[in-house]
């Protein structure tokens, strides 16, 4: 009797708990663009979510970056601005871009490991508390 109820409790919850975001979020093309002095490095990739459920990234961490924040980039009346994002939604089946003139990490007061030719850790936050641990490659203003 007990084993068929398992089996049926078992295929609830599958369908009521999505696996970790990690688990169906992929990340593509993670590179930071390396300014002259100190500037701030912005840091580009892609989101592609090839679940069955929405994700959310809540969050950046890196050792290489005295702060490291969700940006956007927008023109407004002509003009270009940049706000914090607190986070930033991949619908399922959907990919999401920062790329230059969007979304983006803003990395401030980089350290010394924010080199061009080089790579750094970063650390991709999700709402469901996953994280993923992804190498960017550190590249020049141009993008090479
Ligand atoms: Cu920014």
């Amino acid at each position: 009797m007990w084993p068929h109820s398992l089996v049926i409790l078992a295929a609830v919850a599958g369908a009521i708990a999505p696996p970790p975001a990690t688990q169906f979020v992929a990340i593509g093309g993670p590179w930071f663009r390396s300014l002259p002095g100190h500037l701030p490095a912005g840091g580009y990739f892609e989101l592609h979510n090839i679940g069955k459920w929405p994700a959310t990234l809540v969050g950046a961490d890196s050792d290489a970056c005295g702060m490291l924040m969700l940006h956007k980039s927008d023109q407004k009346n002509g003009m270009d601005t940049m706000s914090d994002v607190t986070s930033v939604d991949i619908p399922a089946g959907q990919t999401v871009k920062f790329a230059p003139g969007g979304y983006h990490l803003m990395c401030t007061d980089p350290g010394p490991t924010m080199k061009i030719g080089g790579s750094v850790p970063v650390t991709l936050k999700f709402s469901d508390g996953s994280a993923a641990h992804v190498t960017f490659a550190v590249k020049s203003a141009t993008g090479q």
